[in-house]
């Protein structure tokens, strides 16, 4: 009983750990296909999420060598930039520049039927500002980009 207690206690800590005791994860669905399309073309976040979860499904059958999709985060501006160093970048690494700044956030490259999620603070983002979404796997951004908003 004592240790269940002690439990519970830790995770009321965790959950109010904000600044105002108020933390808001905003959870977010995306699929890429098979067709090289995202099922959504923007995503709006509310001023209000502190936190983001985005959860890629790949919808498709291909593995993931052939047609892998990520998502990824950055400023509109910095979109090209990511991508074409994405390119030179290795499969293993998503297809993302190791270290790259441009990056707000980003998923795993997920193959048919697998999926990953990426949770990030909305403190990296600014009301505004413009932000894309888009796939770095080699091909992929000129079909496979949206729009991201913020605020
Ligand atoms: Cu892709």
């Amino acid at each position: 009983m004592r240790v269940v207690r002690s439990l519970a206690i830790v995770s009321l800590l965790a959950i109010s750990g904000g600044a105002f005791g108020a933390d808001k994860v905003c959870k977010l669905d995306i699929a890429g296909s098979d067709a090289k399309q995202f099922d959504k073309k923007e995503i709006s976040v509310a001023a209000d999420c502190t936190s983001v979860a985005v959860t890629l499904t790949h919808s498709g059958k291909l593995p993931a060598q052939a047609m892998g999709h990520n998502w990824v985060l950055s400023k509109t501006a910095d979109m090209q930039g990511v991508v074409n160093d994405g390119m030179g970048a290795p499969f293993a690494a998503n297809h993302i520049k190791a270290g790259d700044p441009r990056v707000i956030a980003h998923t795993k490259i997920v193959g048919g039927g697998q999926s990953d999620t990426v949770t990030f603070a909305t403190s990296a983002l600014k009301q505004g500002e413009a932000y894309s979404f888009f796939c770095t796997f080699p091909g992929h951004s000129a079909l496979m980009k949206g729009v991201f908003k913020f605020g």
